[in-house]
């Protein structure tokens, strides 16, 4: 996944709450390590970002779903203040700040983060200086650390698209390819490029050996390789591809990660990693509301016994939603 980066400001009437909640929230995952905490900072600055108004107290944030006393004494302290002691002292710690900072880097996560500044090494020159204590994945992030950052429009992943298309089908016709994320969304803009790969002689059940498993992914990644589309290599499983991709040779180089899926579980895969994360969590309390378990790789009954039965057919995402009665969602009205 793409470090993850606050929601645009689009017509967001709270994008300034959304703002201290959503660094609050990175706060927890990247320094506190609360989980629990991030996703409720996480949850309460999308339901702020989706209000067709400017909420203007605590009191009024606190009639909304997901926001409780805590998050609605911040927003009048930043109403009455125009900012938070909380985050204040964030700022003003040198170890906050560089956990922070560290886990901006492709690879580096919370606890990598921590060992590196407890080490002593806090900025991205001392990384540089320090390149010993860095993994390959890493090594590349840090090469890239600016441009990884930078958002790709949506115009240049379209063409990275049609590229990609043409190389793979010119290896073999059967291979379907989708391309997920917030551009599946209809952003404007992405953090990085989710590629979701399947072909037909691939499913869960079919007994292929995980050496012709991965023989799939790989073909595909030798013929990105040899187009000059794919620059480098981050990782390669025999599912999952991380890399890096530029469109031209003097393009910017991007974060493409590519995931070869068993055919039958493309639909499931499609719709969760389409996202949002936010989007997802809803629809999977939803099924688990109506009796079904949902996630990345299929949708199952949940039987008297309180255990999950056998996967359920899927041959569009439309079926998804029909099983579990949700109302079906078009991919950009799923950015919540
Ligand atoms: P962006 O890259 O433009 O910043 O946004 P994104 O495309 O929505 O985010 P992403 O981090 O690339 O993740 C892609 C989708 O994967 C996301 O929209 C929903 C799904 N997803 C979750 N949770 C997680 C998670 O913890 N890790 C990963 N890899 N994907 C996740 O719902
Ligand atoms: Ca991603
Ligand atoms: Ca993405």
């Amino acid at each position: 996944m793409s470090k993850r980066k606050a929601p645009s400001s689009d017509g967001n009437h709270n994008s300034d709450f959304c703002d201290f909640l959503i660094e609050l929230a990175d706060f927890e995952k990247n320094v506190s390590r609360n989980i629990h905490k991030y996703n409720a900072y996480r949850k309460a600055a999308s339901v702020l970002a989706t209000q067709p108004k400017r909420i203007e107290s605590g009191d009024e944030a606190k009639k909304l779903p997901g926001i409780g006393d805590k998050i609605a004494k911040k927003i009048d302290e930043y109403l009455q203040t125009g900012k938070l002691r909380k985050l204040d002292n964030i700022h003003n710690d040198d170890t906050s700040t560089a956990i922070s900072l560290l886990t901006r880097v492709s690879g580096i996560g919370p606890a990598k983060a921590k060992e590196l500044v407890d080490q002593g090494i806090k900025s991205i020159s001392d990384l540089n200086a320090n390149k010993s204590k860095l993994s390959h994945h890493q090594l590349i992030g840090l090469k890239y650390f600016e441009e990884f950052e930078l958002s790709i429009p949506r115009s240049e992943i379209e063409q990275v698209e049609l590229k990609l298309k043409k190389e793979i089908s010119a290896l073999d016709s059967q291979y379907v390819l989708t391309i997920c994320g917030s551009y599946r969304r209809g952003k404007t803009s992405s953090g990085d490029i989710d590629v979701l790969l399947t072909h037909p002689s691939y499913t869960s059940t079919t007994l292929i050996s995980k050496s012709e498993k991965g023989t799939l992914l790989k073909k595909v990644v030798n013929v990105l390789q040899a187009a000059d589309i794919v620059t480098e290599t981050l990782s390669l499983g025999d599912t999952k591809f991380m890399g890096v991709c530029k469109l031209t040779k003097n393009s910017k180089a991007r974060r493409l990660d590519i995931r070869c899926i068993p055919h039958d579980q493309y639909h499931c895969a499609i719709l969760y990693f389409t996202g949002s994360d936010v989007f997802n969590k809803t629809m999977r309390k939803h099924a688990n509301e109506k009796g079904f378990i949902l996630n990345e790789y299929c949708l199952r009954p949940i039987g008297s016994t309180g255990l999950p039965g056998e996967p359920l057919p899927v041959a569009s995402e439309e079926d998804i939603f029909d099983y579990i009665d949700f109302p079906f969602k078009t991919p950009s009205q799923r950015n919540m």
